[in-house]
């Protein structure tokens, strides 16, 4: 990146990589850039000497990693001339598309299963101005109505099945790779769609094919900042570890699943859209699959919350609740370097969280005297 200006989303800083032309208006909020956190309290209590990281992209400007995708996908909307896009949504894609077409100034149709999303999603496809059409069915059912009706209207599907998203999807691995001077060995990831792990896996590929090329000629744009200029980094790629709910399992049981279900409402799918891809991404990566029950998922979510003072969704907890199973098993051994993505922000699902935390909520009268009992009853020994 261009040190001298602001940054300003994830098209400019990697635009080399990206397929934009040097006059296509890019539509961006400053997605990208997201914080790889190191923790530091969980891996003390594991018993287990790993470096473990989160890659917390709740702080993208929805609140999920879908952002990556979507400044993509409704550039080249935009691009192509297209004045409505359309997804099915667990959520997350929907409050970015909303978001997205409000910045581009096109119009945004979601569908969305009926009473399965979190609050906060609704919350954001409603005040960005969406069209919302809640179906009597899932996330499965509405994939499968949105690709009808995009044959017989003029929308532009901004699911994942858009290869745009994906494309910017990947800079996630290019950020990591700039993080850590290396590739992971273990890169971790909830698995609904799969339509992110394959992205990252895009971009590990790209970056370790480049690396050992003349990388500084193919990068011009970040002056010898970005990874891809930066020749001395090894050309490793991590294992890819997918994990899913396990009442949306469709790649632990080696077929679709008819009806899903989970806490985790983002990753509550049971037809994946990138099947064949996040295969082929396994055996590449010499990954695996594995699935978490709902309370694994709800445990790691508040471990990290209480622990590391990180607060993610629950379908983001999937990938650090398999990571810390994986690791007490050895399955991911010790001195490994581990990198676990928290897709969505915490806040997207404030309903789960308040039902799941224990700590007291202490109503009083407004006096001091009842402020100081609760405080000297609660002070750390
Ligand atoms: C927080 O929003 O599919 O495996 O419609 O919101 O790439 O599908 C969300 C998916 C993980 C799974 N974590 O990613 C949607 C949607 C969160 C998510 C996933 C989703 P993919």
């Amino acid at each position: 990146m261009n040190h001298t200006s602001r940054y300003t989303g994830l098209i400019e800083k990697y635009r080399d990589r990206l397929p934009v032309k040097k006059e296509t208006r890019l539509i961006s909020l400053g997605e990208g850039a997201t914080p790889l956190i190191r923790l530091q309290n969980i891996p003390r209590t594991l018993g287990k000497q790993v470096e473990l990281y989160v890659k917390y992209e709740g702080l993208n400007p929805t609140g999920s990693f879908k952002d990556r995708g979507m400044t993509m996908a409704v550039t080249k909307a935009v691009e192509d001339d297209s004045r409505a896009i359309i997804c099915a949504s667990t959520g997350n894609t929907s409050a970015a598309a909303a978001a997205y077409a409000a910045r581009a100034g096109i119009a945004c149709f979601v569908v969305i299963p009926d009473g399965k999303i979190a609050q906060g999603k609704l919350a954001q496809a409603m005040i960005h101005g969406a069209v919302v059409i809640q179906i009597q069915g899932n996330f499965d059912a509405g994939m499968a109505l949105v690709k009808q009706v995009a044959d017989e209207a003029p929308v532009t599907i901004v699911n994942s099945i858009n290869p745009y998203r994906l494309q910017g999807q990947k800079t996630a691995a290019f950020e990591i790779i700039e993080d850590l001077g290396v590739a992971p060995d273990f890169h971790c990831l909830p698995v609904g769609n799969a339509g992110n792990i394959t992205a990252h896996w895009i971009g590990y590929c790209e970056y370790s094919s480049a690396s050992g090329k003349n990388v500084t000629a193919a990068c011009t744009f970040c002056q010898g900042q970005c990874a891809f200029a930066n020749g001395a980094v090894s050309k490793s790629r991590p294992k890819m570890v997918g994990y899913q709910a396990a009442g949306a399992a469709p790649f632990l049981r080696g077929a679709m699943v008819d009806n899903p279900e989970t806490v985790a409402t983002a990753i509550r799918i049971g037809h994946p859209q990138s099947w064949d891809q996040a295969w082929k991404v396994k055996e590449e990566s010499g990954g695996w699959f594995a699935e978490c029950t709902d309370d694994e998922i709800l445990t790691a979510q508040k471990l990290l919350a209480e622990k590391e003072g990180v607060f993610c969704e629950p379908a983001s907890a999937t990938s650090l609740a398999g990571a810390l199973r994986d690791i007490k098993t050895g399955r991911i051994p010790e001195a490994s370097r581990v990198v676990c993505t928290l897709t969505g922000h915490g806040l997207k699902d404030p309903d789960t969280a308040i039902k799941q935390s224990t700590g007291p909520l202490h109503k009083v009268r407004a006096e001091l005297g009842a402020v100081k009992k609760v405080i000297f009853d609660n002070m750390p020994r």
